[in-house]
């Protein structure tokens, strides 16, 4: 049995619970209060020295960093239909899951982070940045599934969990997506059993 290491609000834990659950691996969330700081405990700083969620324990092995974790369930797991062995397929999903982590990612947490969570004290300039970034990064995406159902092609993988994971955070700031490839993209993978079930209503 897995324990993942979890906080509802947090997109790189939901989209591990969405592969978990897809994959019908067995796994307890353990929930870290994050609004009370259990982040920086000792404890969980032991688990995780970048007082960061999620983290997923398998036995003698702790692991952060989703996309690691996401990689790792799909080796042990075979879980060739989310992480395809076919080359081009399989580059296709390592290529999105690293735009997710480099590009992608700090401009949702900036817009985020300090439109939604920090209220008063969120910082104009760091939304001011992540809404330039995404007003570059969006179309990039919205292009690159002008022909396709996925971002590996007609199934989904684990880089949709991960991308569409932070597209869907942007709507805590009300800053959806308006590209039409986009917005059906995110369709499809919202309808996916697994996905839906991490979603805050
Ligand atoms: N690169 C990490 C990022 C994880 C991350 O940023 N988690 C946030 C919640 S969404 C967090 O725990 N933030 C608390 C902190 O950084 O102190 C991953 O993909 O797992």
């Amino acid at each position: 049995m897995y324990v993942l290491y979890h906080y509802p609000y947090s997109q790189h834990a939901r989209r591990v619970v969405a592969l978990l659950e897809e994959a019908k691996l067995a796994y307890e969330l353990r929930h870290v209060a994050m609004d009370k700081g259990e982040h920086m405990s000792p404890a969980y700083l032991a688990l995780n020295p970048n007082h960061q969620v999620p983290t997923l324990i398998d036995g003698a092995l702790t692991l952060f960093e989703s996309n690691a974790i996401l990689r790792y369930l799909c080796v042990k797991h075979d879980l060739d239909d989310w992480c395809p062995v076919e080359l081009a397929s399989r580059a296709a999903v390592e290529q999105w899951l690293d735009w997710n982590q480099c590009r992608l990612s700090p401009s949702v947490i900036d817009v985020v982070l300090n439109k939604a969570f920090l209220g008063d004290q969120g910082d104009p300039a760091a939304i001011q940045r992540g809404e330039e970034k995404l007003a570059e990064l969006l179309p990039v995406l919205d292009a690159e599934l002008v022909s396709k159902k996925f971002l590996a092609g007609a199934q989904p993988s684990i880089a949709d969990l991960s991308v569409a994971s932070n597209i869907t955070h942007l709507s805590f700031a009300a800053a959806e997506p308006k590209q039409e490839n986009v917005t059906a993209w995110l369709r499809r993978v919202c309808a996916i059993e697994g996905f839906k079930k991490t979603l805050l209503q």
